[in-house]
């Protein structure tokens, strides 16, 4: 271990890479509270996510008023959201109001790619190298570089070839598309094409689907936000957001204690919690009982429920009989939609069944079992290489050049999804073996800013200048990911949750499914001298 008194300074405290929602957290925490940190990012402006998502129907499915910063109140308290569930430029604005009004973009450098960093132990910090060819050297590194938004366009034989255009959902031209008298076709019916889908079929003269998997929606029964509910939570913002942060997925939801298992009701009341749910939209049924995502039996009945909805929406029944998804409810993440089942029903929307894979992509368009559909545009719905993608996509280095990429080869190995060990003062947001996407992003972000700004003050504090996770708090904490996942059913198909959907990637569940806990573990590791990591 390095002494701390012959480690010479880095002119950077932190680099922070990526400018979505947090980067922008961090940047403005670390800031505020005296360090040098400079921020970088690939796209021309912050939002992150909001930033590249642009496309037709883009929505978010957690409510507007959970799904936003609470490091200000009187940000909390200025910002007006329309509706309940903010659509894609409402939620960039809000992005760019807070990098306005914090004063942000003076500490982000824009259109700049991290392409590598290295680990410096003799100086005790990293070199950090930009695609402007550019080096910088910084004590501490923390990527937050996103969970999804490393997209994945599938390698399909001849999409050179095709005469029409083609774009992928993730990298949305900022200039928009018109379908208006144009042949589309959107692969993927995954949550991003389930919402472009109603949105394009209302605009295209022909519209053909392809799927893969038949996947769960639920209605996200989206609407203006009512100004009564509004100034209720507005009232005491501070204590709906301490309640929400003690809740499963920091969020708001219909869970309340109480709430019964599935089978502990009659049929009728079952049918009616679920009805009830239904016409509510969004997280409610999911969490109309108490064990959907744990019991298969409970599952299989709400999975059932969704399907006879589907039977009942789509008229066509060998298109609604198609649609039926038949996995486990939860494993492929679900989706909220507003009016994705009744696309079905227009004169000029196709459901074209690829579950036997895309034969090819030719001039024309896309040929499956045989047959062209011919096309103007073509849309990739394919989804990311989800969680570790963003980071390996970095050459990243640590200790004796250990590269993160190697060290992961089985799977990503952290601790608290904070910190893996051989790699000191780099921190992730939302890290592999962190509950991240399985719960409300923005607040569970925000506990990792904390976590890490009070981390970094307190080695400032105590005039250390270097933090690593140690192994033997790592292994287990890996073990505990795995088996909390086990008591789910979130891993029991192919998914992105399990890298299931990039070919080669090893499929373990990177995610700690138990917000609640995660959060105690962290102050608890805090409060005992961040028992698990080395400090020197
Ligand atoms: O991606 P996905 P996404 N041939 O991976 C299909 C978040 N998100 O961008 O299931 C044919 O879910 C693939 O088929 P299959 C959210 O967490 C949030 O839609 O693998 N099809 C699937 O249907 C979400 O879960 C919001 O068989 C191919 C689709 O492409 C995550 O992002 C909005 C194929 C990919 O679905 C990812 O969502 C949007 C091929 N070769 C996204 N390759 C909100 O907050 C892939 N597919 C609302």
């Amino acid at each position: 271990m390095s002494n701390a008194s012959t480690v010479s300074s880095p002119p950077l405290d932190v680099i922070v890479v990526g400018a979505g929602f947090a980067g922008m957290a961090m940047v403005r925490k670390l800031a505020e509270l005296g360090f040098t940190v400079r921020g970088f990012e690939r796209g021309s402006d912050v939002g992150g996510t909001w930033y590249w998502n642009r496309y037709p129907g883009a929505r978010c499915d957690a409510p507007s008023l959970q799904y936003s910063y609470q490091f200000s109140e009187d940000l909390q308290q200025d910002w007006h959201w329309q509706e309940n569930y903010a659509a894609q430029p409402e939620i960039l604005a809000y992005a760019r109001h807070v990098a306005d009004r914090f004063g942000l973009r003076q500490l982000i450098t824009f259109n700049t790619t991290v392409t590598q960093a290295v680990f410096d132990a003799a100086n005790v910090c990293w070199s950090v190298t930009l695609s402007s060819g550019e080096t910088l050297f910084t004590r501490y590194c923390i990527m937050a570089t996103g969970n999804l938004s490393d997209r994945l366009t599938p390698t399909i034989e001849g999409l050179a070839q095709f005469a029409g255009q083609w774009f992928h959902t993730a990298a949305w031209p900022v200039e928009g598309v018109d379908f208006a008298g144009k042949r589309v076709g959107v692969i993927g019916t995954g949550s991003s094409g389930i919402q472009a889908i109603p949105v394009i079929a209302a605009v295209a003269d022909q519209l053909s689907v392809f799927q893969r998997t038949a996947q769960y929606s639920i209605p996200a029964r989206n609407s203006r936000t009512d100004p009564t509910y509004e100034a209720q939570i507005k009232a005491d913002y501070p204590g709906f957001r301490r309640r929400n942060y003690g809740k499963p997925l920091a969020m708001d939801i219909n869970l309340k204690l109480g709430t019964p298992k599935t089978f502990e009701v009659s049929e009728d009341e079952r049918r009616e919690r679920y009805e009830r749910a239904w016409t509510e939209g969004g997280l409610a049924l999911p969490f109309s009982f108490r064990d959907a995502a744990t019991s298969l039996e409970a599952n299989a009945a709400m999975s059932q429920f969704i399907r006879d909805k589907i039977g009942q929406v789509v008229r066509d029944p060998a298109t609604a009989e198609l649609l039926k998804p038949k996995h486990v409810f939860g494993c492929k993440r679900p989706c909220l939609d507003t009016g994705y089942f009744e696309s079905y029903n227009r004169q000029n929307v196709a459901l074209v069944d690829c579950s036997g894979g895309i034969d090819c992509i030719t001039a024309e368009g896309v040929q499956v079992a045989g047959r062209v559909y011919p096309l103007d545009i073509l849309v990739f719905a394919t989804g990311f290489d989800a969680i570790t993608g963003s980071l390996n996509r970095i050459d990243i280095r640590g200790c004796d050049g250990l590269r993160l990429k190697d060290k992961w080869a089985d799977g990503p190995r952290t601790y608290l999804g904070l910190q893996t060990a051989g790699f000191p003062n780099l921190f992730m947001i939302s890290g592999p073996g962190s509950p991240s996407v399985l719960t409300n992003m923005i607040p569970t972000i925000e506990q990792h800013v904390n976590w890490i700004a009070d981390c970094l003050v307190h080695l400032r504090t105590a005039h250390l200048t270097r933090i690593e996770a140690r192994p033997e708090a790592e292994d287990p904490w890996v073990e505990t990911v795995r088996t909390l996942a086990e008591r789910t059913l979130w891993g029991a198909c192919d998914n992105w949750y399990v890298g299931a959907n990039v070919p080669g990637k090893p499929r373990v569940f990177t995610i700690y499914v138990d917000w609640v806990s995660y959060r105690e573990k962290c102050e608890a590791v805090a409060s005992r001298a961040y028992e698990g990591f080395a400090l020197a």
